[in-house]
């Protein structure tokens, strides 16, 4: 059977570039014959500091976004990560088997440590490694991520194939990234080069999930371009970051391809097109924004939501973990 799994950190407000880059994805595979795991990973969020109360708030909110996108609790299974304790239990073993050498390579690692390595957490150093339980606890198959992911899938597939390798079983599949559509790298609307974070402190680099028509139009109208006019053919995007990622955005919240979107803007100044895009950000956006809003004035619904969603989630893992173990040689008694 297909299974999915993918997750997204409480570590800030949800971005436009999760929306396109992951949550729209994560719902178009909610289909019949399809399992869907998607999980808020708050465990991964505190490889940098938060603050308790507002990690509390943001494991809500985005769980209130999953469902105002259009994930539907019944369908899929949505919870927190913390909530089943197997996936800490299982990345521990995968610490065991994954090398040091693997987690320096990983430019997600060079980019947050940074210069300062010796002062980030060893949490962060290990992440992928906990990923690789998170995906591998539920044998899942596909894993749909923004492009920013992909390293860590891979080195989720060499810990798979090393654990199966060094235990010589047939045990953890090989997971494939899923990384599909126009909006698989959303960038900061003040730098092209640069991927939309929600940790960016720029609050200006960044559509949030939260913000008001106004404030997405304002967004867009001051975003970074360039001079020219947009190009008839993607050929003419080459060299053009700021003017590519607009396009992509645009292309990705109509459900177009780029090129359709070019066919139709061609030659059309920045002046003229960015209206256009914000009006059909402001169309998308906004009734998900509202919804999260509903949503969020019901923090016990939504944590009863992720409690069942990790009683359910607990019933494919808990077996998974107990055969890892054996395989491992831990006595259960
Ligand atoms: N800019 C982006 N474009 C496309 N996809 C993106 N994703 C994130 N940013 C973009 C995808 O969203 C999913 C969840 O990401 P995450 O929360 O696990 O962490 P991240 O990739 O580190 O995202 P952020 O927003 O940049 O968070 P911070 O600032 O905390 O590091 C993933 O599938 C990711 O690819």
């Amino acid at each position: 059977k297909q299974r999915v799994f993918s997750g997204i950190q409480p570590s800030g407000g949800l971005t436009l570039g999760n929306y396109l880059g992951a949550i729209k994805r994560f719902v178009e595979k909610q289909h019949d014959g399809i399992e869907t795991i998607y999980c808020v990973v708050d465990l991964h969020a505190i490889t940098v500091w938060q603050d308790p109360e507002a990690l509390r708030k943001q494991t809500r909110e985005l769980t209130a976004g999953f469902i105002a996108s259009g994930i539907d609790p019944e369908k899929s299974i949505l919870f927190n990560q913390s909530q089943v304790t197997e996936h800490a239990q299982l990345g521990w073993i995968f610490n065991c088997v994954a090398r040091m050498g693997w987690m320096q390579r990983m430019t997600q690692w060079k980019d947050k440590a940074g210069k300062n390595a010796q002062n980030a957490s060893l949490g962060l150093f290990a992440y992928p490694s906990l990923m690789a339980a998170d995906i591998l606890l539920y044998h899942a198959t596909e894993v749909p991520v923004g492009e920013d992911q992909k390293q860590h899938v891979e080195l989720t597939r060499d810990i798979a194939i090393k654990f199966n390798h060094d235990y010589g079983v047939d045990f953890f599949p090989i997971p494939d990234p899923v990384i599909e559509g126009a909006a698989t790298r959303v960038m900061s609307l003040r730098d092209g080069t640069k991927k939309m974070s929600k940790s960016d402190p720029s609050d200006a680099s960044r559509i949030n999930m939260t913000d008001d028509a106004d404030t997405i139009a304002k967004k867009i109208r001051k975003a970074k371009t360039d001079p020219e006019a947009l190009p008839s053919e993607i050929k003419g995007l080459d060299d053009r970051p700021d003017a590519r990622n607009l396009v992509n955005i645009y292309a990705a919240l109509a459900d177009q391809s780029v090129d359709a979107v070019l066919a139709e803007v061609g030659g059309k100044q920045f002046s003229e097109f960015k209206p256009m895009l914000a009006d059909l950000a402001v169309e998308k956006l906004s009734p998900i924004s509202m919804e999260m809003q509903r949503l969020m004035q019901d923090p016990a619904e939504i944590d009863r939501i992720l409690g069942r969603g990790a009683e359910r989630a607990r019933e494919i893992a808990a077996p998974i973990l107990a055969k890892t173990y054996d395989i491992v040689g831990m006595i259960r008694s």
